[in-house]
């Protein structure tokens, strides 16, 4: 469907149903005001004063009248109700695809930090690859922002304390505007950016052009690669260890499901670990000591979020989540 220069470009897989949707409403809309304001103008005019309509069988009542003018707008509101509802649904539920390409947000005033599973940086720019779902999970740092991509049709609070997603995939190669759409102090206006949407094997080249560019080792790691490295730099391995029992295995962890010193059965998913690292005193696992110090100030939400990529992807018991280089025994 052709957008008509009313709209932004549509460079999404939501951007015409969107904007179906949008016309649709648009129509009703006139559809009613002139189906209202219409026969208004016409009665002024016929029943105004002094005029010489036929005023001598008034109606007061008309039962079959009144309930189509209430049950059919009901209807056509409630396809709109309903249709925008699947919608809404359907981008902000988490992707269970693998083949999504998991990218990070943090918002902070007035800056969007995004950076890739293989771990580019990004600041208030993001390279994507078409014809793959992209799915963001997104933290703000501060105060509440939006993230908004006019020609995606997506947009989505960004709120400190808690991870929100939503997915979408690309269809067009181009680069559009990014927005914070949440009004966050004084450079509001300022935290704005572009999305550069590519052909997969061009996003492919960006990757490795901007590793090539990276100024040192650790910008050169993936996220999962910078969270090992902070997991040993902070030393959660101290009590983490699966030899010195003090504290849980964290191997495997993602996904599973937790009994807490409270009675609460939760998932381990990215909002239990970032509360564990963060507020490790509201999210006591049963059976330990709540021996686990907050790592609230020293650690931000980008690294915290190189810490999930890290505990995910150690998947079992049998993957070494010790913090070591695996060495055989006695050989030192
Ligand atoms: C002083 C020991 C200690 C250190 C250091 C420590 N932890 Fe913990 N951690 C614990 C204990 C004990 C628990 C279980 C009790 C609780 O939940 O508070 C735990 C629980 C957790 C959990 C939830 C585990 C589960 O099985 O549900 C996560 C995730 C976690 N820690 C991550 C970390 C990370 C990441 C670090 C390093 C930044 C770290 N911990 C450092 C002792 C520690
Ligand atoms: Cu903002």
């Amino acid at each position: 469907m052709n957008s008509g220069g009313l709209m932004p470009e549509q460079a999404s897989n939501f951007a015409q149903e969107m904007d179906l949707l949008y016309y649709v409403l648009i129509g009703l809309t006139v559809f009613f005001a002139l189906l209202v304001f219409v026969p208004m103008l016409y009665f002024v005019v016929k029943y105004r004063a002094g005029s010489k309509a036929d005023r001598t069988r008034p109606t007061y009542h008309n039962l079959k009248l009144e309930l189509a003018w209430s049950l059919i707008p009901l209807a056509m509101g409630l396809v709109v109700f309903v249709w925008g509802a699947k919608l809404f649904v359907e981008m902000y539920t988490p992707l269970e695809s693998e083949n999504a390409l998991q990218i990070t947000v943090v918002g902070k005033q007035w800056m969007w930090h995004l950076q890739h599973p293989t771990g580019q940086r990004e600041n208030n720019e993001l390279h994507i690859p078409t014809g793959r779902p992209i799915q963001l999970t997104m933290i703000s740092q501060d105060v509440i922002h939006s993230f908004f991509v006019p020609a995606f049709r997506i947009k989505r609070d960004v709120l400190p304390g808690r991870y929100v997603t939503m997915w979408f995939e690309a269809t067009k190669t181009g680069r559009y505007h990014l927005y914070c759409a949440e009004y966050c102090g004084t450079d509001h206006a300022k935290m704005t950016g572009w999305v550069y949407v590519m052909k997969p094997e061009e996003y492919e080249r960006w990757l490795v052009a901007s590793k090539w560019g990276a100024v040192s080792d650790a910008a050169r790691d993936t996220m999962a690669e910078a969270g090992e490295r902070l997991y040993n730099d902070m030393q959660c391995n101290s009590c983490h260890d699966p030899a010195a029992q003090n504290a849980p295995s964290l191997a495997g962890l993602f996904g599973k499901e937790r009994r807490l010193s409270d009675g609460r059965v939760v998932t381990a998913g990215e909002d239990y670990i970032r509360r564990s690292i963060y507020k490790p005193n509201s999210m006591k696992v049963i059976g330990y000591e709540p021996i686990m110090p907050t790592y609230e100030g020293l650690i931000d939400e980008q690294e915290v979020l190189q810490l999930i990529a890290y505990i995910r992807s150690v998947r079992d018991e049998a993957d070494d989540l010790t913090g070591r280089e695996t060495t055989p025994e006695g050989d030192s």
